[in-house]
């Protein structure tokens, strides 16, 4: 196993020291967000991790190996090339063999994070369950990832994209702890808040950090989703992005959108009809979620 993972040296030295580590994604910089401000965004994440004490750690597939910590060029090749593959659980094994640049989403990212024995990774969303899924079964591999593997995502929720309900039925079932981060329901990415209450209620990173010890000792295996709500000031209007994302929903229907594509086009298409402004949400809600994700690995890394 350990041959084909790939660390840099932030990491190797990390790891050496038992340094907290923070897992990252590489999907969002690929397929989340137009370049250049992708590659910034990634850049400054990272900088936001290491302020708050912790060590930042961006996976990605290179030449038949997982990376765990991109370089700076890396991070730039990342964000600027044509025909990177959405990586996720199914594909990891034919992008390796095939020696191809992957950009893993959140399910390849926890699967890559536990063979790193990273136990927090931070993103901006998750996939889910998505509308009309009751015909199309269009269900993120994420949340089948989050019933198994033992990795924590900071997210900002779920974006009503998605059946924000049924995603949260999914979770239930599969007993994925959902945590709102000082708050009683799910925030809706890139709103405080959807009609959806959480059962679980964390308003302190060390509550977190305890949760995920008692959960993991005791041999419950599997996630957990940390649900941080985007700050007041940078949130949107709650019926202006509804509105937005019904026409894009539209637009992805008519086009014939599936599969894969499905969030990348509907991430793209409400960033166009908002002008850019569901980016800059985006791009801060990320922000925020890299402070506290990097708290919660000093606060686990303590015990
Ligand atoms: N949500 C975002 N930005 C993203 C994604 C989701 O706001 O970049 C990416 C993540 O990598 C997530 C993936 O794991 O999309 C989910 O894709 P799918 O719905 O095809 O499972
Ligand atoms: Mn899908």
């Amino acid at each position: 196993m350990k041959k084909y993972l790939s660390y840099s040296d932030e990491v190797k030295e990390a790891m050496a020291q038992g340094k907290p580590i923070v897992a990252l994604e590489s999907t969002i910089i690929s397929h989340g967000m137009p370049y250049p401000q992708n590659v910034k965004t990634a850049r400054e994440v990272e900088q936001i991790i290491r302020d708050n004490g912790a060590v930042p750690a961006t996976i990605a597939l290179i030449d038949g190996m997982i990376k765990i910590g991109l370089s700076d060029e890396e991070l730039e090749m990342f964000g600027n090339s044509k025909g990177v593959a959405k990586v996720s659980r199914r594909d990891i094994g034919y992008l390796i063999a095939t020696k191809q640049l992957g950009a893993t989403t959140v399910a390849a990212t926890m699967i890559c994070a536990d063979l790193a024995d990273i136990r927090i990774f931070v993103t901006g969303g998750i996939g889910g369950v998505h509308r009309g899924a009751e015909t199309t079964m269009d269900i993120s591999a994420d949340l089948e990832e989050l019933a198994k593997t033992d990795v924590a995502v900071i997210c900002a929720g779920a974006k009503s994209i998605l059946d924000i309900g049924l995603t949260l039925e999914y979770l239930e079932t599969k007993g994925v702890p959902v945590v709102g981060y000082g708050t009683d329901v799910l925030p809706a990415f890139y709103t405080r808040a959807s009609e959806f209450p959480v059962n679980l209620r964390a308003d302190d990173v060390n509550t977190v950090a305890d949760m995920l010890h008692a959960k993991w000792d005791l041999g419950i295996s599997g996630g957990a989703i940390i649900a941080n709500p985007i700050r007041e000031e940078d949130a949107m209007e709650e019926s202006f992005i509804n509105g937005i994302i019904e026409k894009a929903l539209e637009e992805a229907k008519a086009n014939g959108i599936a599969g894969k594509d499905v969030t990348p086009f509907m991430l793209g298409k409400v960033k166009d009809l908002t002008e850019g402004k569901s980016l800059d949400a985006n791009i801060a809600l990320v922000k925020n979620n890299a402070v506290i994700g990097a708290q919660i690995a000093v606060a686990f890394n303590r015990k």
